[in-house]
């Protein structure tokens, strides 16, 4: 019979190879056809299955609310100087995503991560917050720079009336606000973040939609798909960013001698 030549890569997301193309199996006419948006998209070539509604609804509220956050966060500030250099889109897109981490706007896969094993655990927010501060980790998802206590983050609020209104469950993202409460005790600025506010809230979707297995949600979280939603997000502002310094055709830019401190 036929003997099939062994293939140098293998994909489960997409097919380009018909008449037209295919998310996941389904294809594009019938995703236009339905009226889906972004959200479903990105149901299909992530998570390879379609979610419901609330769910498409949620992942597209984080992409909105994580878009921009003004010229002044790292990866803006990044794109902004790129951009002036002289440098094409992609440069500058790229200058900005590269600061996406562990302190700024990628800590949502870590907060995922420690929430999750913590509330599985049964740990008190005592108890989780004081066995992170003695192995020396910052609690992912928790503190900002500007964002206080008595100045919350407008978009946690957003995500948390959105989640409550539509979601089964909430428990993980209701044990972060209890971590919250208990670091809002030790200090003003240790807030629940947007970062630990998608990674709590996104842990609810997976365990409360049903359509995921335990095993699944273990291997999304394992892998770490949730970054993915701020630099997806994110991407729109830093173009955004870029083209506003080309369209202002500011020069190239150069930081003051006065504000930086040399010593010796
Ligand atoms: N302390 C975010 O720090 C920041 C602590 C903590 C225990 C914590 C810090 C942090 C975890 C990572 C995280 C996402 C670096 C943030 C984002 C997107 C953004 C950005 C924007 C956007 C801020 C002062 C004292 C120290 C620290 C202690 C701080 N955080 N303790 N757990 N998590 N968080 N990142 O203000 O005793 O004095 O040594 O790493 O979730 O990135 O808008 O800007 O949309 O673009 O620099 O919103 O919280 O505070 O370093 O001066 O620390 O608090 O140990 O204690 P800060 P520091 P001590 S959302």
């Amino acid at each position: 019979g036929k003997v099939r030549a062994p293939t140098h890569i293998i994909s489960t997301i997409s097919d380009d190879r018909g008449e037209e193309p295919a998310y996941a199996g389904v294809p594009m006419s019938s995703i236009v056809e339905q009226g889906l948006g972004v959200g479903d998209v990105i149901s299909l070539l992530w998570f390879k299955r379609s979610l419901p509604r609330y769910c498409t609804r949620f992942i597209e509220i984080c992409i909105m609310l994580c878009a921009d956050h003004g010229p002044c966060v790292s990866g803006a500030h990044n794109t902004i100087v790129t951009a002036r250099a002289g440098k094409d889109l992609v440069s500058s897109l790229v200058s900005g995503l590269l600061t996406i981490g562990p302190r700024f706007g990628g800590a949502i896969d870590d907060a995922a991560r420690y929430f999750k094993e913590a509330y599985d655990k049964g740990l008190t927010p005592y108890e989780f917050v004081e066995s992170m501060k003695k192995k020396g980790i910052r609690v992912p998802g928790i503190g900002h720079r500007i964002k206080r206590g008595d100045n919350r983050d407008k978009r946690v609020e957003l995500l948390q009336l959105f989640a409550r209104t539509n979601f089964p469950s909430v428990k993980y993202m209701e044990y972060a606000v209890e971590v919250e409460t208990y670091t809002l005790s030790k200090a003003n600025n240790l807030v629940l973040n947007v970062d630990g506010a998608i990674g709590s809230l996104f842990l609810d979707l997976l365990a409360g939609s049903g359509m995921f297995t335990k095993q699944e949600i273990d291997e999304i979280v394992g892998i770490g798909y949730l970054n993915g939603l701020f630099v997806l997000a994110r991407s729109i502002g830093l173009i955004g960013h870029t083209f506003d310094q080309k369209r202002l055709k500011q020069p190239l830019y150069r930081h003051p001698w006065e504000d930086v401190l040399y010593t010796k």
